[in-house]
């Protein structure tokens, strides 16, 4: 009998996700990747780290010349975050899907942003976590935060 499928295997999606300080000081660490897990995803690498100044540059690179860069980094360098690597089927648009959209107060209730964020009421917007956008900024963000398990340059 033919082979069910003649398509190479895709690779492995994943995602880089950081758990924020806000997520880290509230507690809420745990509660955030027992969702991401609860959906079905992997964690296959986890860190905790306080980011410095130069690696969120590079991280937030499309922000750095936007008015409230600097209120973005005085909230991801106050204490440690949590960076993990997360995999599975279509992972990128899973995870967006479960964080919800940037703001707290009109996330969706049911994510984690819209269920768990609170009002904006500082400099910064804090929404507790961080996850890539699309498969090349997961694989970007992985290079920075993760650089022993970058993808070999093709
Ligand atoms: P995302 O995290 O939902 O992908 P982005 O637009 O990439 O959203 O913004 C990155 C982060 O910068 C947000 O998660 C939030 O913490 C912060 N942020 C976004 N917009 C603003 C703003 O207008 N003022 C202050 N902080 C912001």
């Amino acid at each position: 009998t033919a082979p069910e499928s003649t398509t190479p295997p895709a690779p492995s999606d994943r995602i880089l996700i950081l758990l924020k300080p806000d997520a880290v000081e509230r507690r809420l660490t745990g509660e955030v990747l027992r969702r991401i897990e609860a959906k079905g995803y992997e964690v296959t690498a986890l860190r905790m780290l306080t980011a410095d100044p130069r690696t969120l540059a590079e991280h937030y690179s499309e922000h750095v010349s936007k008015p409230f860069y600097p209120s973005i980094v005085q909230y991801m360098t106050r204490g440690p975050v949590i960076a993990a690597v997360v995999e599975g089927e279509r992972v990128v648009e899973g995870v967006r899907s479960l964080m919800g959209t940037t703001e707290p107060t009109t996330a969706a209730p049911g994510t984690i942003r819209g269920d768990l964020g609170r009002a904006w009421e500082g400099p910064a917007m804090e929404n507790l976590v961080h996850g890539s956008d699309s498969p090349a900024s997961a694989e970007r963000e992985i290079a920075i935060w993760f650089p022993e398990l970058a993808a070999a340059a093709s």
